[in-house]
């Protein structure tokens, strides 16, 4: 999930407030973030699993995106479905199963780039680890899960498919791997979808997700689709997204977006700058062009959002990284984790609002406020003890049995403790695709939490 900029603004972190660089809590650039969430519940789909692919997870490896697909019907085959190695398809088997000894598979772990590991306090040679065994597998938990499921969802997202359907599929397999179905009180926060699942097609950029009773969205052939969900353990929130199309057209756009990620990936590290990973995802982002309709049109960074740090139940922790160059001499710490995200387009490049919800959070910092209505003060009460301030989409609540919430909502948004995100759109007729991993800062390297093997 991407964070937007101060409403109207461009990035020019160098006209805003320079944080101190030491080591606080994170939040404190100048540049106002509106965050928006990711993941999101789904319905109640059954079992399924009857039939189809079974997916053999490796245990353990780097990236583990080594799992190798293996065709065969499971009717016929009791030995592999009774030690429970292998993941259905959909996706229903709790990873626990998976991996008994609670050992999750690590990230592609990467030391830092040379001028990174230049310490000189004697502080910061103690490396120190800032993250303990829970907060760990907690995380690696969490991006096995995004990992397994978005393996179903690349393989299943096919023209024709409705966004509903794409929706309730990822976030059935998400509750189901975890085994947080999310329907008790309180379940929701324990583990599930870290924000309302993103499926944006075509212009629209970031922060769309299907409602109950809005017009269905089917895919067509000629469509790019980002998919940008987010699985929290426990609140610890891994946010990743990737793009599909079906049409070469767009192989350039896709891989445009793909390589400047990983671009900003590589710059990343302790002590990196803002500034210096901005300016790197910019130029790779920016070396290639795609050709549609016999018009070669440059891929432009989008403007208007930015990668984000996250902490604990809360997926914008108030650093951002612009994928346009900027000055900003914010460094990143030990101890943090990042979503490092991009977004290119074959259009202008600065989003505007679009019609519409995408979900709702409470805020961070919410005022205590008099309410006035009844509903709003039991709505409220939901969402403290179900979502907290995770982001959550309309059909979220919807599960939890809570209808015509609408006005209690809209008093809690007014009031400046909830916030509402919509949907952020590029020019009518432009493609926008977008590429998210999630890195956990070790002292003396860099976690890739959700890398795979797909990306
Ligand atoms: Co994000």
């Amino acid at each position: 999930m991407a964070s937007k900029t101060y409403e109207g603004r461009e990035v020019h972190p160098e006209n805003t407030a320079k944080p101190p660089a030491s080591k606080s809590s994170g939040a404190g650039t100048g540049v106002l973030l509106m965050g928006s969430g990711d993941g999101d519940g789904g319905s109640d789909d059954p079992d399924g699993d009857g039939e189809g692919l079974e997916v053999v997870a490796a245990g353990g490896g780097v990236g583990n995106g080594e799992e190798k697909k293996k065709k065969k019907r499971k009717r016929s085959k009791k030995s592999a479905a009774k030690t429970a190695k292998v993941q259905s398809s959909p996706p229903r088997v709790l990873v626990s199963d998976l991996f008994p000894s609670g050992a999750y598979p690590m990230g592609e772990t990467v030391g830092y780039a040379d001028e990174n590991l230049k310490r000189t306090t004697g502080e910061e040679t103690r490396y120190v680890e800032r993250f303990d065994e829970t907060f760990l597998s907690d995380y690696r938990e969490a991006a096995e899960v995004h990992r397994q499921v978005r393996n179903w969802a690349q393989q299943n997202i096919k023209p024709g498919a409705s966004l509903t359907s794409i929706a309730e599929g990822i976030e059935d397999g998400v509750r189901a791997l975890l085994g947080h179905q999310g329907l008790e009180t309180g379940d929701c926060l324990k583990g599930g979808m870290g924000f309302p699942t993103g499926l944006c097609v075509n212009n629209v950029a970031a922060h769309f997700t299907p409602n109950s009773g809005s017009k269905e969205v089917v895919l067509q052939q000629q469509d790019v689709l980002s998919v940008d969900f987010g699985v929290h353990v426990n609140g610890r929130i891994v946010d990743s997204a990737f793009t599909v199309a079906f049409d070469p057209v767009y192989d350039n756009l896709l891989a445009a977006v793909k390589d400047a990620t990983n671009t900003g990936i590589k710059t990343a590290g302790v002590d990196a700058h803002i500034c210096d990973i901005s300016a790197a995802i910019q130029e790779a982002m920016e070396s290639y062009e795609v050709e549609l309709n016999g018009k070669v049109i440059p891929v432009k960074a989008v403007r208007n959002i930015t990668g984000h740090n996250i902490k604990q139940y809360q997926i914008h922790g108030g650093k951002s990284i612009p994928f346009i160059k900027n000055s900003d001499q914010t460094k990143m710490e030990a101890g943090e984790v990042f979503a490092i995200e991009t977004f290119g387009t074959t259009g202008s490049g600065v989003l505007r609002d679009d019609v519409g919800i995408y979900g709702y959070g409470k805020s961070y910092d919410a005022p205590r406020a008099n309410l006035q209505l009844s509903s709003a003060k039991s709505l409220l009460k939901t969402i403290n003890q179900n979502f907290g301030t995770l982001v959550f989409a309309r059909r979220y609540l919807e599960r939890l049995g809570v209808t015509r919430y609408l006005a209690g909502m809209n008093e809690l948004v007014s009031k400046g403790i909830v916030e509402s995100y919509g949907p952020l759109v590029d020019t009518k007729g432009s493609y926008v695709a977008q590429f998210e991993h999630t890195l956990l800062l070790h002292d003396d390297k860099m976690e890739i939490i959700s890398r795979g093997d797909d990306y």
